[in-house]
């Protein structure tokens, strides 16, 4: 009956530590530039679910502008160092919601009036983990409106026509502060490593126990 009871629990402490193993990942990028156009960016994700994409850009002219996360974390040359648009899959320049498109097209910001865009994007190709993580590479928002590859301009299919770089930052870790590493989140988060820390422990004490009591 007492053995009952403790597979119970531990059932319930199982189930427990399963559910609560999921990990948010927050990353950040301050965004600077020669023209007067600053903004802050954070991309949020739940284990390997769609990234939340929000934040303000400031000192715009109104209407739309290309947002992108260009393939280097480089900007000691400004913007221009950030290289082309993140492609680890070599695919042709389109919309968020194209198949084909680069990691990184992200499609386009709207600035009010007032030069002032507030940024809501979800987007499902992008990561904070593995293959497409976007940590450490570069945000850039340009001076024109991304035309996602089908402007028919020279260089809509590879960088949607979008003109010059008006501000870029790095994406950098904002939380957690501890180890991120690269594989799935739910499957190397430290809380379900400390799950089965607290399964193996009272696992073992249930057996010393049982053991305990057939040697009396
Ligand atoms: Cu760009
Ligand atoms: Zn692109």
């Amino acid at each position: 009956m007492a053995t009952c009871k403790s597979v119970l629990s531990l059932l319930v402490l199982f189930v427990a530590a399963v559910s609560a193993a999921s990990e948010e990942r927050k990353a950040i990028a301050v965004l600077k530039g020669d023209a007067g156009v600053t903004g802050n960016v954070t991309f949020t994700q739940v284990d390997d679910g769609p990234v939340t994409v929000t934040g303000i850009v400031t000192g715009l002219s109104k209407g739309n502008h290309g947002f992108h996360i260009h393939e280097k974390g480089d900007i000691s040359m400004g913007c221009t160092s950030t290289k082309g648009h993140f492609n680890p899959e070599g695919k042709k320049h389109g919309g968020p919601t194209d198949t084909e498109r680069h990691v990184g097209d992200l499609g386009n910001i709207f600035a009010e009036d007032n030069g002032v865009a507030h940024i809501a994007i979800r987007d499902t190709v992008v990561s904070l983990h593995g293959k497409n993580s976007i940590l450490g590479r570069g945000v850039v928002v340009h001076s024109d409106q991304d035309d996602l590859g089908r402007g028919g301009f020279a260089d809509s299919q590879t960088t949607g026509h979008a003109g010059t770089r008006v501000a870029c930052g790095v994406i950098g870790i904002l939380h957690p502060t501890g180890y991120w590493t690269q594989g799935n989140g739910a499957s190397s988060s430290s809380p379900l490593s400390l799950a089965a820390i607290l399964l193996v422990t009272s696992l073992v004490t249930l057996i010393s126990r049982s053991t305990s009591r057939w040697s009396s």
